[in-house]
Order: structure tokens, then sequence, then C-alpha cells
């Protein structure tokens, strides 16, 4: 009965570990702990994707600016323009350790969202984020 129970408690502890290694948690995201798809840190250039979002939601950048999104979790994610978007595109599935680059050459504000975990819209909801191109 005594093992029965210890156990059962490790079995507990270790599914909270691993659901927290997604980075959720994380506010760069990433592994976290080191799980997942390995660490992903945000630049002036790279937004990073965690478990449930992009990091920074927002990232201003100068036009000609080529932007990288890389997937520090262990899950697949997208990155595709937005209704409204005058800009164009979709990464189609990103998996864990994953990149994808797109170049803004014009100034403006670009919304984008993750197919998955997120709803488009004019703005996209859950997980999005907005690429503002100064000249
Ligand atoms: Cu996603």
């Amino acid at each position: 009965m005594r093992v029965n129970i210890m156990t059962l408690t490790l079995g507990t502890v270790g599914v909270v570990l691993f659901a927290a290694c997604g980075g959720s948690t994380s506010p760069y995201g990433g592994g976290g702990g080191g799980g997942g798809g390995g660490a992903c840190t945000p630049t002036a250039s790279k937004v990073c994707m965690t478990a449930v979002a992009f990091n920074p939601t927002d990232l201003t950048i100068t036009a000609g600016t080529m932007v990288t999104w890389q997937n520090g979790s262990a899950v697949t994610h997208t990155v595709s323009s937005a209704t409204g978007s005058t800009q164009t595109y979709d990464s189609g599935n990103i998996p864990s350790g994953g990149t994808y680059s797109q170049t803004f050459n014009t100034a403006g504000t670009y919304d984008y969202y993750c197919k998955f975990h997120g709803t488009n819209g004019t703005p996209p909801t859950g997980m999005s984020g907005t690429i503002t191109v100064n000249p």
C-alpha cells in the first residue's frame, strides 16, 4: 500500500514537471528548464515561440529587416499573417526547434497569429503578435 502511494505521487510530479518544460510559465519561453525544443532568447529581430505565445508579442524593427521566429517550445506552431495584414505569408508547420524568417520592407503594422493556438482576425487573438515596421 505504501509503495503504491509513492508511485502515484512520483507519477504526478513527473507530469507536472513535463508540462512545465513547455515554457508556458517562463517569460522568455523556450525550454524553461531545458526541455522541449531548446532555449530561445529574443533579439532585436527574433521572436521566440513558447508553448502558447510569441515572445515578444510586439516587435518593432526598421524597414528592410528580416525577422526570424524560433520555436523554443515542444509543440508545433505556425506564423501566419492575419486578415488585414498588407504582407501575406504563412510559415506552415514549424516543429520544435524550427525557425521561419520574413523580411518587412515597407513601414506599417503587421499582425500575425498561430493557426493552432490563435484565432485569425483584425486584430488576431490568442497566440498572436504584431510586427511594427518603421521607415
Ligand atoms: Cu502555436
